[in-house]
């Protein structure tokens, strides 16, 4: 407890009291107890003295703050490869108001190579570890189910696999038997492939056809369609192009009828659109800007998260466009 700001001790109290509060509608979520499925083999986090949070409850958009404990992330690789950074930047972003800490392992950017699942856990389970215990809520961001069963026997509350369940077959077991909310996001191959398979005819409706595969094999695989969230995978697999029109209709993705996470936090198109005079694209630093802008729309379309790696300024943007919104409603 010595590490937390005053801040994140009441923040924690809240958690292991295991009330909802009322006062800190974005920093608390509303706990419940989901016990994981008999007979899965696993003991319901509840069974291990931790609250079971549930974000799916928490009044949308929620915002995900991201954290890649990696070397190589395009967008904060080598920030956050430290243990104790990483843990203070979690708790920092959880402070801030971010509904989940993204905990990821592996760089997904364009043409990076894989890392084995023994560093990938090496690298996120001592942080997992540690956001867990300060009451932080935590989702992994990983394609694989044994480093996924492990993430969750560390404290995750939530799965969030880039490859929609593609990547590992033994995936939709897992997520199944934890009963925990899953991130099934639009993807068609690993980073080393990807740029390759940028290929649509009508990106809006291919990427909402093969989500519904994903969701269709994660419902007949056992996992509850309350736990499904979709997530039209902005730059996987998709040239700046295919991420404005997806961006532009959102909506048909919110169409079908599952919770979406849009992340476009600072990636490349963003980039490429406020290049400068010499053709150099914006440095991912300087994104954040566009990023809100893309927050605010993504609102309005009706997303139930953002995926952002400056939480404050997102959370920022989403009270402006509350507010508006009240305003709208008040006049009606
Ligand atoms: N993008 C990245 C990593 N994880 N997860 C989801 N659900 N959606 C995404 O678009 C996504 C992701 C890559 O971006 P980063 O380097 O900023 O983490």
């Amino acid at each position: 407890m010595s590490r937390l700001t005053v801040r994140q001790a009441v923040i924690c109290r809240e958690y292991v009291g295991g009330r909802l509060s009322n006062n800190l509608p974005n920093l608390c979520l509303p706990i419940l107890a989901r016990p994981g499925k008999s007979g899965s083999g696993r003991r319901p986090a509840a069974q291990y003295g931790r609250p079971v949070i549930d974000p799916l409850a928490a009044a949308a958009p929620v915002v995900v703050g991201v954290l890649n404990v990696t070397p190589d992330s395009f967008s904060d690789g080598g920030r956050y490869a430290d243990h104790e950074a990483a843990v203070a930047h979690g708790i920092a972003m959880h402070g801030e108001g971010a509904a989940l800490v993204d905990v990821g392992g592996e760089s997904t950017r364009p043409g990076a190579g894989r890392v084995d699942a023994a560093t990938e856990s090496a690298r996120i389970l001592p942080v997992i570890r540690d956001l867990a215990a300060a009451g932080v809520p935590v989702s992994v961001d990983t394609t694989r189910a044994s480093v996924a069963a492990a993430a969750l026997e560390a404290g995750a509350v939530v799965v969030n696999d880039v490859s929609g369940g593609l990547a590992d077959p033994d995936m939709v077991r897992v997520v199944a038997g934890a009963g925990c909310p899953w991130v099934l996001m639009h993807w068609r191959g690993h980073s080393r492939q990807m740029t390759d398979l940028a290929v649509y005819a009508d990106v809006v409706e291919e990427v909402r056809a093969e989500l519904g595969q994903r969701v269709d094999a994660a419902l007949a695989g056992g996992v509850s369609p309350d736990r499904i969230i979709v997530d039209p995978g902005i730059g996987f697999a998709k040239n700046a192009g295919h991420n404005w029109r997806l961006s532009a209709h959102l909506d048909r993705v919110v169409a079908l009828g599952y919770p979406v996470l849009y992340a476009a936090s600072r990636k490349s198109h963003l980039g490429a659109l406020l290049r400068g005079p010499d053709g150099t694209p914006r440095p991912v630093g300087e994104r954040e800007a566009a990023t809100v802008a893309t927050t605010v729309l993504a609102a309005e379309a009706g997303v139930w998260g953002v995926r952002v790696h400056d939480v404050r300024a997102n959370l920022d943007a989403l009270a402006v466009w509350r507010a508006v919104r009240a305003a709208r409603r008040d006049a009606g």
